[in-house]
């Protein structure tokens, strides 16, 4: 357990070497009689998308704009084109993140598919397009309540090959080490089009192109589901994470699980039908994944939930910033969760999704500074974080 612990601290270190340079080297904490101290490690930042905040999805520029922002990783999702080419998409539907309504030429294009047992009604997808259709489209921003549309449709879709070509261009321009760490989306989904694993295989064949191929090797690889991750695992030494989803919070702060975000898709195909995915975060089910992965990535409620208040007794949820309406700005924070501390003792690391500094994101106890949640994560030990704002996330990491 302790030299596990240490290989990886050494490993992580030397990945950070460069990109946390002038930082104190937490991870070099053994005295000459190999005994560890305590010292916490820094927990790593992954950019979510690129730099979801600043720029749309999962474009080059984003990806840049992480690496420049301090990101420690940065995250492709990755679906499947019509002629087998992985490009960086959140959804294989591209209606709400390009600009393909705008393309008449592509009107007729327009369908339904089943998605993890929802009929995804009246949009484009991925694995409908050739890689050379979907190159003449721009990304637009899915957020735009929340952030600026000023660069939609100009930047294009990227492969993953150029994502990697990018950040390794990057690297040696700025000196650093910045890690990937792809999510493969939706992968009974995709096996249903290209056959079993066909992603999967895609995936491994690129990462070993670009020399992504070992336990240190500054790549992750993420899933929600199960089977490919077991899979992966009999293929590969790169590092795994099984990320755990849930639907919402209920105003106790217990979870609710609905589909989409019921339990891993996988299981449902499977007939396994009486778990959810909060099964995954019992002792048994932590076990059972530090039997195939490396790495837990949760919705962050499973690590600090959140409930209503309601003082004046009316039944209904207590408007606590009186702006006349009800989000996280009106709920309060529950004490921390076992997750972490069970997943740490089995030797499994810990990144919770996804922080974002948009107020209306942020419970009432962070009084609308995204700086104390990230502390509050970082106080309970997690290992990474998934945010859309890198720049904030390493500016409370880092003290600044
Ligand atoms: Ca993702
Ligand atoms: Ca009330
Ligand atoms: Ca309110």
């Amino acid at each position: 357990m302790l030299n596990k612990q240490k290989l990886m601290g050494a490993v992580i270190g030397s990945i950070l070497a460069t990109a946390l340079a002038g930082c104190n080297d937490d991870n070099d904490n053994s005295d000459n009689t190999g005994v560890i101290s305590p010292t916490p490690k820094k927990a790593l930042v992954y950019g979510h998308r690129g730099a979801a905040g600043y720029l749309p999805d999962h474009t080059l520029e984003g990806y840049k704009k992480g690496i420049e922002l301090g990101a420690d990783f940065v995250e492709p999702d990755l679906v499947m084109t019509k002629d087998g080419i992985l490009v960086c998409r959140h959804e294989p539907n591209i209606g709400g993140t390009t600009n393909v309504a705008s393309h008449p030429e592509f009107a007729s294009r327009k369908t339904s598919k089943m998605i993890d047992g929802v009929n995804v009604k009246d949009d484009w997808f991925v694995s409908d397009f050739t890689l050379a259709e979907l190159k003449t489209l721009r990304a637009i921003q899915p957020l735009p309540q929340d952030r600026s549309t000023q660069y939609d449709s100009q930047f294009a879709i990227p492969t993953l090959e150029e994502m990697i070509q990018t950040v390794q261009a990057e690297n040696k321009r700025l000196g650093k080490n910045v890690g990937i760490i792809p999510e493969i989306k939706h992968s009974t989904f995709h096996a249903s089009i290209f056959g079993q694993y066909k992603i999967e295989d895609e995936l491994l064949r690129i990462l070993a192109k670009y020399g992504y191929s070992k336990k240190d090797s500054p790549a992750i690889i993420q899933s929600f589901e199960v089977s490919n991750l077991k899979y992966l695992n009999g293929k590969t030494d790169v590092r795994l994470v099984q990320l755990i989803d849930g639907y919402d919070i209920d105003s106790n702060g217990n979870m609710q699980f609905e589909a989409p975000s019921l339990r891993p898709y996988d299981w449902t195909v499977a007939g396994k039908t009486d778990k959810t995915y909060g099964a995954m975060l019992t002792p048994t089910g932590l076990a059972e994944i530090k039997t195939y992965a490396d790495i837990i990535g949760p919705w962050k409620p499973y690590l600090i939930s959140s409930k209503t208040v309601d003082a004046n007794n009316d039944g209904k949820a207590d408007d606590l910033n009186n702006d006349g309406k009800l989000d996280e700005r009106d709920r309060v924070l529950l004490p921390a969760s076992n997750v972490v501390k069970n997943a740490h003792a089995i030797g499994l690391e810990v990144v919770p999704f996804t922080f974002r500094n948009e107020p209306r994101r942020l419970a009432s106890d962070y009084k609308n500074d995204p700086k104390a949640e990230y502390k509050k994560f970082y106080d309970l030990g997690v290992d990474g974080v998934f945010t859309d704002f890198v720049d904030t996330a390493v500016a409370a990491r880092d003290g600044k």
